[in-house]
């Protein structure tokens, strides 16, 4: 089918198969911002699954913070957009529906205002990406050097930050009427519940006098900040998705969203003011949702890691063609298995064999073509995540754990590449907001080789404070890289197979919570 000849996705064009839900909901109860592929393939979704099953005031003003392709398109789409539901052999394209409206926060800053302070809106969610945060690892909080914080500090120009935003909705909310509301952190961040929960506390508690003395009682009463797990691999919009799309439905889609089969979602259910029946579309409650995300964090992000970097190294455009590659594919078994695994308490409804079996298919899914550039970008915010506590646990029990060493040798070999070597074109589309703090190091005469490099790295805070403390864990990483530079990516995990001996009973992981 030719694209000029196809009708544009909107209100009357929808196939009447494909919608989830007929027509977006009449109100607006969630404002999200972070109008990203994730957002529209996982929270969109289990949303509009819900709705179609019970009706609620639970339309979805989705925000984009800068960038104005998705939210231009959708409003010309009558806010639709498909989800293309992507395994070997089949393909399912089904429409949401399920926004009220899109805008983008640099664009129309005092509308996001509005939306947050909203007398309707009765969840705000937030998908920014583990860099969205404005934290600080040096100070474990927010980030009150970054110019942008301090500008949304003085609060003279519109926010530009996602804390700043939500503190400054949440001002005007206080101020015009004091509902309730809750915030829904759905990042990959350990506790990010109570981690947003900190930020904005100290984003407010950082205002002048009188604002901060209104403000900071009616946050610790009335806005409450539940941690949630996500979970589905979405990869970047192409091409293939728009055909896709006119193939199935018969409508131009500029701005499908690809996703996997797969989607969990697991969340603490401290609602402030009502909440959509998100467990009619399969999401999960609980009070403790702290082993779950490790569990997603270490087992599946942790090793794409990774798969992303070996992969990368050695050439390879996507995840599954990277874990094809038989040394990758050991290399993600033993990190899983005798690295994170031990450091995890797995929750008692998840069978831990079936879980690991997943991942393996899931990473294998050719069809989806998630590339190693987008899991390995990003890198410098993504590892703090996942690589120190494990990392720590191993090197306290005077264990040197060679997979995560690997991790960062190949992020590094990626990101921060020696003088002299060139990771290739995968690494070097990878982006990540640490690379000309890294280039700086690898460029000083002091530390352009070797354990110093990797020794003034971690001293950095690039990885917390905790791993700068056992110096063997950086002498392993620079052997590592070495390995890299001089035999290649193979070699190096062939090295840290070899030295790797299964772990002692006492440390496997705990089933049973
Ligand atoms: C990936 C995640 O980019 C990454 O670092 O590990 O985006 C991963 O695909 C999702 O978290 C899956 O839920």
């Amino acid at each position: 089918m030719r694209a000029t000849t196809v009708p544009r996705l909107g209100r009357a064009t929808v196939p009447p198969a494909a919608p989830t839900l007929a027509r977006p909901p009449a109100e607006t109860g969630i404002v999200h911002l972070g109008l990203g592929n994730f957002h529209r393939a996982h929270q969109a979704v289990h949303t509009a699954a819900a709705l179609a099953r019970t009706d609620g005031p639970w339309g979805i003003l989705g925000v984009a913070g800068r960038s104005t392709g998705v939210v231009r398109a959708m409003r010309e789409q009558d806010l639709r957009y498909a989800v293309v539901e992507i395994s070997p052999g089949r393909t399912r394209v089904t429409v949401p529906a399920v926004h009220t409206g899109a805008l983008v926060a640099a664009e129309q800053p005092d509308a996001v205002l509005d939306a947050l302070a909203a007398p309707g809106t009765a969840v705000i969610t937030l998908t920014v990406t583990e860099h969205g945060y404005t934290f600080s690892p040096r100070t474990h909080g927010l980030d009150l050097d970054a110019p942008a914080v301090r500008a949304d500090l003085r609060g003279d120009a519109p926010p530009r930050t996602t804390i700043g935003r939500i503190v400054r909705g949440l001002q005007r909310r206080c101020r015009a009427h004091a509902r309730p509301v809750t915030v829904l952190s759905c990042d990959n961040l350990v506790g990010n519940g109570e981690l947003t929960r900190r930020l904005v506390r100290e984003f407010a508690e950082a205002l002048p006098a009188a604002e901060r003395d209104e403000l900071v009682p009616w946050l610790e009463s009335s806005v409450a900040f539940p941690g949630s797990m996500v979970d589905r691999i979405v990869p970047a919009t192409t091409d293939a998705e728009r055909e896709a799309v006119a193939a199935h439905l018969g409508v131009r889609d500029a701005v499908p969203v690809p996703a996997e089969p797969f989607s969990m979602w697991v969340m603490e259910d401290r609602f402030a003011a009502g909440r959509p029946r998100w467990e009619l579309a399969g999401a999960l409650f609980t009070d403790d949702v702290e082993p779950y995300e490790l569990l997603k964090l270490r087992l599946l992000n942790g090793t794409h890691s990774l798969i992303a970097y070996l992969g990368a190294l050695d050439g390879r455009d996507t995840i599954p063609d990277a874990i094809a590659r038989p040394f990758i594919a050991e290399a993600a078994r033993s990190v899983l298995h005798n690295e994170y695994l031990p450091s995890l308490t797995v929750p008692a409804d998840i069978d831990l064999d079936d879980y690991v079996g997943r991942l393996f298919d899931r990473w294998a899914n050719s069809a989806l073509g998630h590339r190693t550039r987008q899991v390995g970008s990003d890198g410098s915010v993504k590892l703090r995540q996942r690589v120190p506590e494990p990392a720590l646990l191993q090197l306290r029990a005077g264990r040197i754990p060679h997979h995560l060493a690997l991790t960062v040798a190949a992020y590094l070999c990626c990101v921060a590449p020696l003088p002299g070597f060139s990771p290739g074109p995968h690494a070097t589309a990878m982006v990540d907001p640490a690379r000309d703090t890294l280039a700086a190091i690898a460029g000083r005469p002091r530390t352009s080789s070797g354990a110093p490099f990797v020794e003034a790295v971690l001293d950095s805070g690039l990885l917390g404070d905790g791993l700068p403390e056992y110096p063997a864990f950086a002498a392993r990483v620079a052997e590592l890289i070495d390995v890299i530079v001089r035999f290649g990516p193979a070699a190096a995990a062939a090295d840290a197979l070899g030295a790797t001996a299964p772990p002692p009973a006492e440390t496997a992981a705990r089933p049973g919570i």
